[in-house]
Protein backbone atom coordinates (compact mmCIF):
# COMPACT_ATOMS: atom_id res chain seq x y z
CA UNK A 1 0.00 0.00 0.00
CA UNK A 2 1.32 3.25 -1.46
CA UNK A 3 0.89 6.15 1.02
CA UNK A 4 1.16 9.76 0.26
CA UNK A 5 1.31 12.60 3.98
CA UNK A 6 1.45 15.81 3.35
CA UNK A 7 2.58 17.92 6.06
CA UNK A 8 3.36 22.02 6.15
CA UNK A 9 5.27 22.66 9.27
CA UNK A 10 6.46 26.45 10.06
CA UNK A 11 10.12 26.60 9.83
CA UNK A 12 10.94 27.04 13.35
CA UNK A 13 14.30 26.06 12.00
CA UNK A 14 16.42 29.54 12.05
CA UNK A 15 17.84 28.93 8.90
CA UNK A 16 18.38 32.68 7.96
CA UNK A 17 20.18 33.70 11.68
CA UNK A 18 23.08 31.50 10.32
CA UNK A 19 25.86 33.73 9.86
CA UNK A 20 28.80 31.07 9.07
CA UNK A 21 31.21 34.27 7.94
CA UNK A 22 30.61 37.72 7.43
CA UNK A 23 29.52 36.99 3.55
CA UNK A 24 27.35 38.91 1.15
CA UNK A 25 23.44 38.97 2.00
CA UNK A 26 21.21 38.14 -0.90
CA UNK A 27 19.83 40.72 -3.51
CA UNK A 28 16.07 40.10 -3.76
CA UNK A 29 16.24 39.57 -7.50
CA UNK A 30 19.83 39.30 -8.90
CA UNK A 31 20.78 39.37 -12.77
CA UNK A 32 23.46 36.73 -12.75
CA UNK A 33 25.48 37.19 -16.19
CA UNK A 34 28.72 37.32 -17.84
CA UNK A 35 31.40 34.11 -17.34
CA UNK A 36 28.68 31.25 -17.32
CA UNK A 37 29.36 29.77 -21.07
CA UNK A 38 28.04 33.24 -22.38
CA UNK A 39 24.53 32.90 -20.75
CA UNK A 40 22.68 35.21 -19.21
CA UNK A 41 20.72 33.77 -15.69
CA UNK A 42 17.26 34.85 -14.52
CA UNK A 43 17.39 34.36 -10.53
CA UNK A 44 14.37 35.58 -8.65
CA UNK A 45 14.48 35.74 -4.56
CA UNK A 46 11.96 32.98 -3.24
CA UNK A 47 9.30 35.80 -3.08
CA UNK A 48 8.37 36.45 -6.02
CA UNK A 49 8.46 32.47 -6.98
CA UNK A 50 5.50 30.94 -7.68
CA UNK A 51 4.24 28.79 -4.72
CA UNK A 52 5.19 25.19 -5.16
CA UNK A 53 2.33 22.63 -6.57
CA UNK A 54 1.80 20.06 -3.78
CA UNK A 55 -0.44 18.25 -6.35
CA UNK A 56 2.03 18.20 -9.07
CA UNK A 57 4.48 17.40 -6.82
CA UNK A 58 2.77 14.46 -5.38
CA UNK A 59 2.01 13.10 -8.69
CA UNK A 60 6.05 13.08 -9.26
CA UNK A 61 6.51 11.15 -6.30
CA UNK A 62 3.89 8.47 -7.15
CA UNK A 63 5.00 8.21 -10.36
CA UNK A 64 8.67 7.54 -9.20
CA UNK A 65 6.99 4.84 -7.03
CA UNK A 66 5.30 3.56 -10.28
CA UNK A 67 8.58 3.27 -12.30
CA UNK A 68 10.27 1.10 -9.09
CA UNK A 69 11.30 2.74 -6.55
CA UNK A 70 9.78 1.25 -3.39
CA UNK A 71 9.86 4.76 -1.86
CA UNK A 72 10.81 8.70 -2.42
CA UNK A 73 10.42 12.01 -0.74
CA UNK A 74 10.77 15.60 -1.12
CA UNK A 75 11.41 18.54 1.15
CA UNK A 76 10.78 22.02 0.21
CA UNK A 77 11.71 24.84 2.78
CA UNK A 78 12.21 28.85 2.16
CA UNK A 79 12.78 29.97 5.21
CA UNK A 80 9.42 30.18 6.60
CA UNK A 81 7.58 27.24 5.61
CA UNK A 82 8.67 23.73 5.19
CA UNK A 83 6.60 20.97 2.54
CA UNK A 84 7.42 17.94 3.28
CA UNK A 85 5.99 15.30 1.34
CA UNK A 86 6.65 11.17 0.89
CA UNK A 87 5.60 8.31 -1.06
CA UNK A 88 5.78 4.79 -0.48
CA UNK A 89 8.04 2.96 1.96
CA UNK A 90 11.57 3.17 3.52
CA UNK A 91 11.95 0.03 4.47
CA UNK A 92 10.60 -3.22 2.53
CA UNK A 93 10.79 -5.40 4.99
CA UNK A 94 9.31 -3.71 7.85
CA UNK A 95 6.85 -1.22 5.31
CA UNK A 96 7.88 1.93 7.48
CA UNK A 97 7.24 4.58 5.15
CA UNK A 98 9.54 7.12 3.85
CA UNK A 99 10.80 9.35 6.35
CA UNK A 100 11.82 13.45 5.88
CA UNK A 101 13.61 13.35 8.93
CA UNK A 102 15.66 10.08 8.11
CA UNK A 103 19.11 9.70 7.05
CA UNK A 104 20.62 8.13 3.68
CA UNK A 105 23.72 8.30 1.34
CA UNK A 106 23.83 11.52 -0.52
CA UNK A 107 26.39 10.20 -3.41
CA UNK A 108 27.86 13.19 -5.39
CA UNK A 109 26.17 16.09 -3.39
CA UNK A 110 29.07 14.94 -1.31
CA UNK A 111 30.80 16.40 -4.15
CA UNK A 112 30.09 19.88 -2.74
CA UNK A 113 30.90 19.31 0.31
CA UNK A 114 34.27 18.60 -0.95
CA UNK A 115 34.22 21.81 -3.30
CA UNK A 116 33.44 24.25 -0.31
CA UNK A 117 36.44 22.87 1.70
CA UNK A 118 38.85 22.69 -0.90
CA UNK A 119 37.36 26.78 -1.76
CA UNK A 120 38.02 27.44 2.08
CA UNK A 121 41.92 26.41 1.02
CA UNK A 122 41.78 28.95 -1.72
CA UNK A 123 40.94 31.21 0.24
CA UNK A 124 43.10 31.47 3.01
CA UNK A 125 45.72 30.78 0.42
CA UNK A 126 46.70 27.47 1.03
CA UNK A 127 46.46 26.08 -2.35
CA UNK A 128 46.41 28.40 -5.70
CA UNK A 129 43.37 27.13 -7.78
CA UNK A 130 45.01 27.09 -11.25
CA UNK A 131 48.42 25.49 -10.16
CA UNK A 132 49.35 21.88 -11.24
CA UNK A 133 47.70 19.15 -8.91
CA UNK A 134 51.31 17.98 -8.67
CA UNK A 135 52.81 21.05 -6.82
CA UNK A 136 50.97 19.52 -3.74
CA UNK A 137 50.73 15.72 -4.93
CA UNK A 138 54.01 15.18 -6.94
CA UNK A 139 54.27 12.21 -9.23
CA UNK A 140 50.44 11.42 -8.41
CA UNK A 141 49.06 12.26 -11.49
CA UNK A 142 50.29 12.30 -15.23
CA UNK A 143 50.49 15.19 -16.62
CA UNK A 144 51.29 18.59 -15.54
CA UNK A 145 48.21 20.50 -17.16
CA UNK A 146 45.95 18.79 -14.66
CA UNK A 147 45.14 21.92 -12.57
CA UNK A 148 43.08 22.23 -9.30
CA UNK A 149 40.36 23.65 -11.02
CA UNK A 150 40.52 21.39 -13.93
CA UNK A 151 39.33 18.52 -11.08
CA UNK A 152 36.43 20.37 -9.96
CA UNK A 153 34.79 21.21 -12.96
CA UNK A 154 35.61 17.78 -14.45
CA UNK A 155 38.12 18.86 -17.45
CA UNK A 156 41.42 17.11 -16.44
CA UNK A 157 40.78 14.20 -18.37
CA UNK A 158 40.92 11.62 -16.12
CA UNK A 159 39.50 8.16 -16.70
CA UNK A 160 36.43 7.50 -14.31
CA UNK A 161 37.39 4.54 -12.60
CA UNK A 162 33.96 3.91 -11.60
CA UNK A 163 32.74 2.76 -15.31
CA UNK A 164 34.72 -0.57 -15.03
CA UNK A 165 33.56 -1.39 -11.48
CA UNK A 166 30.09 -1.06 -11.98
CA UNK A 167 29.77 -2.43 -15.50
CA UNK A 168 28.03 -5.25 -13.67
CA UNK A 169 25.79 -3.85 -11.10
CA UNK A 170 25.03 -6.24 -8.85
CA UNK A 171 28.37 -8.11 -8.75
CA UNK A 172 30.63 -5.32 -9.24
CA UNK A 173 28.99 -3.74 -5.68
CA UNK A 174 29.18 -6.97 -3.62
CA UNK A 175 33.05 -6.84 -5.13
CA UNK A 176 33.60 -3.52 -2.95
CA UNK A 177 30.24 -3.30 -0.71
CA UNK A 178 33.08 -3.65 2.56
CA UNK A 179 36.19 -3.06 0.42
CA UNK A 180 38.50 -0.46 2.15
CA UNK A 181 40.58 2.41 -0.43
CA UNK A 182 43.39 4.95 -0.06
CA UNK A 183 42.71 7.54 -2.16
CA UNK A 184 46.07 6.73 -4.09
CA UNK A 185 44.81 2.90 -5.17
CA UNK A 186 41.31 4.49 -6.60
CA UNK A 187 43.71 7.06 -8.67
CA UNK A 188 46.03 4.49 -9.77
CA UNK A 189 42.97 2.35 -11.07
CA UNK A 190 42.45 5.43 -12.85
CA UNK A 191 45.93 6.33 -14.22
CA UNK A 192 46.00 2.79 -15.63
CA UNK A 193 43.86 4.05 -18.29
CA UNK A 194 45.12 6.87 -20.86
CA UNK A 195 43.53 10.29 -20.72
CA UNK A 196 40.02 10.65 -21.77
CA UNK A 197 40.93 14.27 -23.42
CA UNK A 198 43.79 16.99 -23.54
CA UNK A 199 43.59 18.34 -19.56
CA UNK A 200 41.29 22.09 -19.68
CA UNK A 201 39.78 20.79 -22.96
CA UNK A 202 36.43 18.95 -22.28
CA UNK A 203 33.89 18.20 -19.99
CA UNK A 204 33.45 14.32 -19.09
CA UNK A 205 32.50 13.86 -15.28
CA UNK A 206 34.77 11.43 -13.63
CA UNK A 207 34.93 10.25 -10.01
CA UNK A 208 38.22 10.54 -9.89
CA UNK A 209 38.69 14.25 -9.86
CA UNK A 210 37.19 14.67 -6.52
CA UNK A 211 38.90 11.84 -5.24
CA UNK A 212 41.87 13.29 -6.15
CA UNK A 213 40.28 16.62 -4.56
CA UNK A 214 40.12 14.66 -1.04
CA UNK A 215 44.21 13.53 -1.46
CA UNK A 216 44.72 17.03 -1.90
CA UNK A 217 42.47 18.18 1.18
CA UNK A 218 44.38 15.75 3.35
CA UNK A 219 47.72 16.45 2.01
CA UNK A 220 46.93 20.23 2.62
CA UNK A 221 45.09 20.55 6.14
CA UNK A 222 47.23 17.18 7.34
CA UNK A 223 43.72 16.53 8.78
CA UNK A 224 41.53 13.65 6.99
CA UNK A 225 38.08 15.26 4.85
CA UNK A 226 35.75 14.04 7.76
CA UNK A 227 37.75 16.59 10.25
CA UNK A 228 37.61 19.16 7.24
CA UNK A 229 33.71 18.48 6.78
CA UNK A 230 33.22 18.67 10.06
CA UNK A 231 34.83 21.98 11.22
CA UNK A 232 34.46 23.91 8.05
CA UNK A 233 30.79 22.88 7.18
CA UNK A 234 28.94 20.45 9.83
CA UNK A 235 29.51 22.27 13.08
CA UNK A 236 29.34 25.62 12.21
CA UNK A 237 26.23 24.54 10.15
CA UNK A 238 24.53 22.90 13.03
CA UNK A 239 23.84 19.73 10.95
CA UNK A 240 23.10 16.91 12.76
CA UNK A 241 22.20 14.58 10.49
CA UNK A 242 25.22 14.74 7.97
CA UNK A 243 28.19 12.71 8.75
CA UNK A 244 31.44 11.06 6.68
CA UNK A 245 31.77 7.51 8.46
CA UNK A 246 34.14 5.93 5.94
CA UNK A 247 34.69 3.33 6.51
CA UNK A 248 31.56 2.40 8.49
CA UNK A 249 29.04 0.55 6.53
CA UNK A 250 26.01 1.31 8.37
CA UNK A 251 23.88 4.96 8.63
CA UNK A 252 23.87 6.05 12.09
CA UNK A 253 19.95 7.25 13.42
CA UNK A 254 16.90 6.65 11.50
CA UNK A 255 17.59 5.60 8.01
CA UNK A 256 15.72 5.04 4.73
CA UNK A 257 16.95 1.88 3.16
CA UNK A 258 18.38 1.63 -0.29
CA UNK A 259 17.73 -0.94 -2.86
CA UNK A 260 19.77 -1.85 -5.82
CA UNK A 261 17.57 -2.40 -9.15
CA UNK A 262 19.41 -5.86 -10.78
CA UNK A 263 20.17 -5.68 -14.50
CA UNK A 264 18.19 -8.92 -15.27
CA UNK A 265 14.75 -7.57 -15.96
CA UNK A 266 12.55 -8.85 -13.25
CA UNK A 267 14.90 -9.68 -10.58
CA UNK A 268 14.09 -8.46 -7.09
CA UNK A 269 15.67 -5.61 -5.67
CA UNK A 270 19.22 -5.76 -3.82
CA UNK A 271 19.26 -4.30 -0.27
CA UNK A 272 22.61 -1.94 -0.67
CA UNK A 273 21.80 0.41 2.21
CA UNK A 274 25.43 -1.15 4.16
CA UNK A 275 28.60 -0.63 2.43
CA UNK A 276 31.49 0.98 2.98
CA UNK A 277 31.25 3.72 -0.14
CA UNK A 278 35.27 3.46 -0.01
CA UNK A 279 35.01 3.48 -3.64
CA UNK A 280 33.82 7.42 -3.81
CA UNK A 281 35.15 8.65 -0.59
CA UNK A 282 35.32 12.30 -0.67
CA UNK A 283 33.28 11.59 -4.06
CA UNK A 284 30.13 10.37 -2.74
CA UNK A 285 30.00 8.59 0.59
CA UNK A 286 28.46 11.08 2.81
CA UNK A 287 25.34 10.67 4.71
CA UNK A 288 22.88 13.15 5.37
CA UNK A 289 18.83 14.43 5.41
CA UNK A 290 16.89 16.33 3.42
CA UNK A 291 16.07 19.06 5.73
CA UNK A 292 19.90 19.29 6.67
CA UNK A 293 20.42 19.19 2.52
CA UNK A 294 18.77 22.06 2.06
CA UNK A 295 20.03 23.96 4.59
CA UNK A 296 23.83 23.21 3.10
CA UNK A 297 22.51 24.47 -0.19
CA UNK A 298 21.23 27.63 0.92
CA UNK A 299 23.98 28.53 3.62
CA UNK A 300 26.45 27.79 0.44
CA UNK A 301 24.08 30.19 -2.36
CA UNK A 302 23.28 32.39 0.34
CA UNK A 303 26.86 32.88 0.85
CA UNK A 304 27.31 31.95 4.32
CA UNK A 305 30.39 29.47 3.47
CA UNK A 306 32.47 31.26 0.76
CA UNK A 307 33.50 34.85 0.25
CA UNK A 308 31.30 36.08 -2.48
CA UNK A 309 34.49 36.21 -5.30
CA UNK A 310 34.97 32.15 -4.39
CA UNK A 311 31.88 31.11 -4.72
CA UNK A 312 31.18 32.98 -7.66
CA UNK A 313 34.32 30.90 -9.19
CA UNK A 314 32.07 27.55 -8.02
CA UNK A 315 29.39 29.34 -10.23
CA UNK A 316 31.18 29.34 -13.62
CA UNK A 317 29.22 27.33 -15.63
CA UNK A 318 29.60 25.10 -18.64
CA UNK A 319 27.12 23.35 -20.17
CA UNK A 320 27.01 19.37 -18.99
CA UNK A 321 25.58 18.10 -22.02
CA UNK A 322 23.79 19.27 -25.18
CA UNK A 323 20.02 19.85 -23.27
CA UNK A 324 21.13 23.75 -23.05
CA UNK A 325 19.68 23.14 -19.83
CA UNK A 326 22.44 21.82 -17.71
CA UNK A 327 25.32 23.16 -16.49
CA UNK A 328 28.57 22.27 -14.05
CA UNK A 329 30.50 24.93 -12.43
CA UNK A 330 33.00 23.88 -9.88
CA UNK A 331 31.47 21.18 -7.61
CA UNK A 332 27.89 22.15 -8.28
CA UNK A 333 25.61 21.60 -11.08
CA UNK A 334 23.07 24.27 -12.87
CA UNK A 335 19.89 23.12 -14.22
CA UNK A 336 17.54 25.91 -16.02
CA UNK A 337 13.56 24.64 -15.46
CA UNK A 338 10.74 25.27 -17.75
CA UNK A 339 9.79 28.12 -15.89
CA UNK A 340 12.89 29.93 -17.05
CA UNK A 341 14.49 29.68 -13.56
CA UNK A 342 17.90 28.47 -13.11
CA UNK A 343 18.36 26.25 -9.66
CA UNK A 344 22.02 25.07 -8.08
CA UNK A 345 22.98 22.03 -6.41
CA UNK A 346 24.25 18.28 -6.60
CA UNK A 347 22.54 15.02 -7.93
CA UNK A 348 23.96 12.18 -6.28
CA UNK A 349 23.45 8.40 -7.35
CA UNK A 350 24.95 5.54 -4.89
CA UNK A 351 23.55 2.50 -5.02
CA UNK A 352 19.99 2.44 -3.66
CA UNK A 353 19.58 6.48 -3.02
CA UNK A 354 19.04 9.11 -5.76
CA UNK A 355 19.01 12.13 -4.45
CA UNK A 356 18.25 16.12 -6.11
CA UNK A 357 19.44 19.00 -3.28
CA UNK A 358 19.04 22.37 -5.65
CA UNK A 359 18.35 25.91 -4.21
CA UNK A 360 17.63 28.96 -5.65
CA UNK A 361 20.50 31.65 -6.84
CA UNK A 362 20.00 33.87 -3.21
CA UNK A 363 19.71 30.35 -1.52
CA UNK A 364 15.72 31.48 -0.36
CA UNK A 365 14.18 28.13 -1.68
CA UNK A 366 15.71 24.91 -1.32
CA UNK A 367 14.09 21.34 -2.58
CA UNK A 368 15.90 17.72 -1.47
CA UNK A 369 14.10 14.71 -3.30
CA UNK A 370 15.04 11.47 -2.55
CA UNK A 371 13.87 8.09 -3.87
CA UNK A 372 15.56 4.54 -2.46
CA UNK A 373 15.96 2.43 -5.54
CA UNK A 374 18.88 3.39 -8.19
CA UNK A 375 20.28 1.74 -11.60
CA UNK A 376 16.83 2.75 -12.91
CA UNK A 377 17.14 5.48 -14.83
CA UNK A 378 13.04 5.73 -14.84
CA UNK A 379 13.42 6.28 -11.10
CA UNK A 380 15.54 9.15 -11.26
CA UNK A 381 14.00 11.46 -14.09
CA UNK A 382 10.69 11.53 -12.64
CA UNK A 383 12.65 11.97 -9.32
CA UNK A 384 13.64 15.06 -11.02
CA UNK A 385 10.49 16.30 -11.93
CA UNK A 386 9.66 17.33 -8.37
CA UNK A 387 11.95 20.04 -8.84
CA UNK A 388 9.51 21.66 -11.54
CA UNK A 389 6.55 21.53 -9.02
CA UNK A 390 8.30 22.72 -6.33
CA UNK A 391 10.42 25.71 -7.81
CA UNK A 392 8.05 26.74 -11.15
CA UNK A 393 4.96 25.83 -9.03
CA UNK A 394 3.80 23.52 -12.35
CA UNK A 395 2.53 20.26 -12.40
CA UNK A 396 5.11 18.05 -15.49
CA UNK A 397 2.39 15.99 -17.98
CA UNK A 398 2.79 12.73 -16.95
CA UNK A 399 5.14 11.03 -19.14
CA UNK A 400 5.62 7.00 -19.99
CA UNK A 401 8.51 5.72 -18.74
CA UNK A 402 10.53 2.46 -18.60
CA UNK A 403 13.25 1.42 -16.78
CA UNK A 404 14.54 -0.15 -20.00
CA UNK A 405 13.91 3.54 -22.26
CA UNK A 406 14.48 6.44 -19.78
CA UNK A 407 14.56 9.91 -20.73
CA UNK A 408 18.42 10.90 -21.20
CA UNK A 409 20.00 11.57 -17.48
CA UNK A 410 22.58 13.98 -17.91
CA UNK A 411 25.64 11.40 -16.94
CA UNK A 412 24.21 8.78 -19.25
CA UNK A 413 26.15 9.86 -22.09
CA UNK A 414 29.45 8.29 -22.38
CA UNK A 415 29.45 6.32 -19.77
CA UNK A 416 27.14 3.16 -17.96
CA UNK A 417 23.59 4.43 -17.78
CA UNK A 418 23.54 5.65 -14.20
C1 LIG B 1 28.06 4.58 -9.55
C2 LIG B 1 27.22 3.43 -9.98
C3 LIG B 1 27.39 5.93 -9.75
C4 LIG B 1 25.84 3.38 -9.36
C5 LIG B 1 28.29 7.12 -9.49
N1 LIG B 1 27.93 7.89 -8.47
O1 LIG B 1 29.27 7.38 -10.17
C6 LIG B 1 28.53 9.16 -8.14
C7 LIG B 1 27.39 10.14 -8.30
C8 LIG B 1 29.10 9.13 -6.76
O2 LIG B 1 26.60 10.36 -7.42
N2 LIG B 1 27.21 10.55 -9.58
C9 LIG B 1 25.95 11.03 -10.07
C10 LIG B 1 24.95 2.19 -9.78
C11 LIG B 1 25.84 10.75 -11.57
C12 LIG B 1 25.70 12.49 -9.91
O3 LIG B 1 26.61 13.30 -9.94
O4 LIG B 1 24.52 12.78 -9.80
N3 LIG B 1 25.00 1.95 -11.20
C13 LIG B 1 23.55 2.54 -9.33
C14 LIG B 1 25.48 0.83 -11.74
C15 LIG B 1 25.38 0.75 -13.25
O5 LIG B 1 25.95 -0.06 -11.08
N4 LIG B 1 25.78 -0.52 -13.77
O6 LIG B 1 22.73 2.95 -10.17
O7 LIG B 1 23.32 2.45 -8.11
Amino acid sequence: MRRILVTRVAAATALLSLVVTAGPTTAAAAEVSGREAGTSVRSESATTLPAPNLAGLRDALTRTLAAGAPGAMTRIDDGRTVHRETAGVSDTSTGAGMDTNARFRIGSVTKTFSTVVLMQLVGSGAVDPDAPVDRYLPGVLPDTRITVRRLLTHTSGLWDYSNEMFARTIPGFEAVRNKVFTFRELIDLSTAHPATAVPGTTYQYSNTNFVVVGALIEKLTGRSVQEEYERRIIRPLRLRDTAYVHPETTIPGKEIRGYLTPDEAGAPLVDSTEQTVSWAQSAGAMISSPGDLDRFVSALLGGRLLRADLLDQMLQMTPSDASGTRFYGLGLRRRDLSCGISVYGHTGTVQGYYTYAFTTRDGRRSVTSVANATNNGAVNTVLGDTLESAFCGTAPKPRALTAAAPLPEEEAAGSIGR
